[in-house]
């Protein structure tokens, strides 16, 4: 049977399992409530969602009851959370994108609020012709637009916690998707000329505190952007307006917002020097259903996730829905971008018994998303160790399982 035939047959067989999804809505099926109509007003300067719309970002939360040494570090941070679980496709809308703050101890939590004509970029240090641009001068520049994700490092750290909520944006809400645009920092680069001793490139933003880091000048002169629209408009100002460094598949902490100095050197300023270790590796986490979701009953569902690997495009995601005995291969959104979101979705109909549903994915170097036991064998650590320990541990990217009960409520089973 070709692909095309086997779609068709699968879809009238399960076309009778979706007719009756349907039946509720005979006889309402506009959902107008009279008198509610508005005028399309021709002024409208910035769009804004359906006031039926609801889907938030929201501050990561902790138990407040548990000593977690991360839980006191990352208090110190502003933590704010993708609504993972209302996602469609790979692109997070930029008002939902995840922001990360480290604004310290003793900082006000408030993002730089800059005048484009104000903002200068310099770029200095071991260079043949130090450069400073007005953001005017920059978008003169030839430019690029690439689809990334960004992804905190202590992403999904706390998704072992006892007592936490269990969302999937809870646990995995620190990663969006953009489509970044701006200039490639090698073009920047070339322009001021990089001398033969450089090795490293120093970041600095303009917040209160300077954030400021280190990477090496192979990847400054590979895909690195110097980027100052998101989505196609200007990047937001709590993810760095008017413009950030985008550094695709490392840890969101080197892509340093409201970027105001890059610093060629011979050597890191930051003391995370070891890079690679910095990569975020193979991921993949199931959106729907997950934890706080409730199935209405048995019948056809699609299964829906993201997957997404610092090391290239992603190649295959599988899914299981009986806790890993058994996988079936999702369907991937297409086109697949490099370090980027990828959707993967699989029918699936439910027949009402529990269930525990997981996604593995693999890269396009072979990269295959580890167990927990797995990644714990990686890190020469126990089982355990993640959930009690006082380590600051960051790339926790294990299969993570969610499971349906009889009920139809969806729960995190990582504890
Ligand atoms: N200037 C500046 N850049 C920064 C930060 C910051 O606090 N200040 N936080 C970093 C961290 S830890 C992460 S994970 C990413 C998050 O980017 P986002 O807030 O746009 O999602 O920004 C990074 N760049
Ligand atoms: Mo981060």
């Amino acid at each position: 049977m070709n692909p095309i035939e086997r779609g068709r047959r699968r879809f009238l067989k399960e076309s009778a399992a979706l007719a009756g999804l349907a039946v509720g809505a005979v006889g309402s099926a506009s959902g107008q409530t009279p008198g509610t109509e508005k005028q399309v007003d021709p002024k409208t300067p910035y769009g804004e969602r359906s006031r039926f719309v609801s889907s938030a970002r929201t501050a990561r939360e902790y138990p407040s009851h548990t000593p977690y040494p991360s839980r006191i570090m990352d208090a110190a941070d502003a933590l704010i959370v993708t609504p993972l679980q209302d996602s469609a496709g790979i692109i997070t809308p930029s008002p939902l994108h995840f922001v990360v703050y480290n604004a310290g101890y003793g900082y006000p939590r408030l993002h730089p609020d800059i005048d484009p004509r104000q903002h200068r970029l310099l770029i200095h240090g071991l260079v043949d012709r130090p450069l400073i641009f007005t953001m005017e001068e920059l978008q003169r520049l030839p430019s690029v637009s690439r689809t990334h994700f960004l992804e905190c490092g202590g992403n999904s750290r706390n998704s072992v916690w006892p007592g936490t909520q269990g969302t999937v944006q809870q646990n995995h809400g620190l990663t969006s998707c953009s489509e970044w645009t701006g200039v490639p920092l090698s073009l920047l680069l070339r322009e001021a000329g990089v001398q033969k001793e450089a090795s490293w490139v120093h970041a600095e933003g303009a917040d209160a505190h300077k954030h400021s880091r280190s990477f090496p000048l192979e990847k400054g002169m590979d895909d690195v952007l110097v980027a100052y629209a998101q989505n196609g408009e200007p990047i937001r100002p709590e993810n760095g307006y008017p413009v950030r460094l985008v550094i695709p598949g490392i840890e969101g902490n080197r892509s340093v917002k409201w970027l105001r100095r890059i610093k060629v050197a011979d050597q890191p300023y930051t003391s995370w020097s070891s890079f690679a270790a910095h990569e975020q590796g193979v991921k993949s986490v199931i959106t729907f259903p997950s934890g706080g979701q409730r199935l209405p009953g048995p019948g056809f569902y699609e299964i829906t996730g993201l997957a997404w690997s610092g090391g290239g495009a992603i190649r295959r995601v599988e899914v299981s829905t009986d806790g890993g005995r058994t996988w079936k291969d999702a369907r991937l959104q297409e086109p697949v971008f490099r370090k980027a979101h990828t959707r993967f979705r699989l029918d699936w109909t439910w027949k009402g018994e529990e269930a525990v549903l997981q996604s593995r994915c693999t890269d396009e170097r072979g990269d295959v998303q580890p167990t927990l036991a797995e990644l714990s064998r990686i890190h020469g650590v126990d089982l355990d160790w993640w959930r009690s320990t006082s380590v600051h541990f960051s790339h926790f990217r294990p299969i993570f399982p969610w499971k349906v009960t009889r009920e139809g409520s969806v729960h995190n089973a990582m504890y």
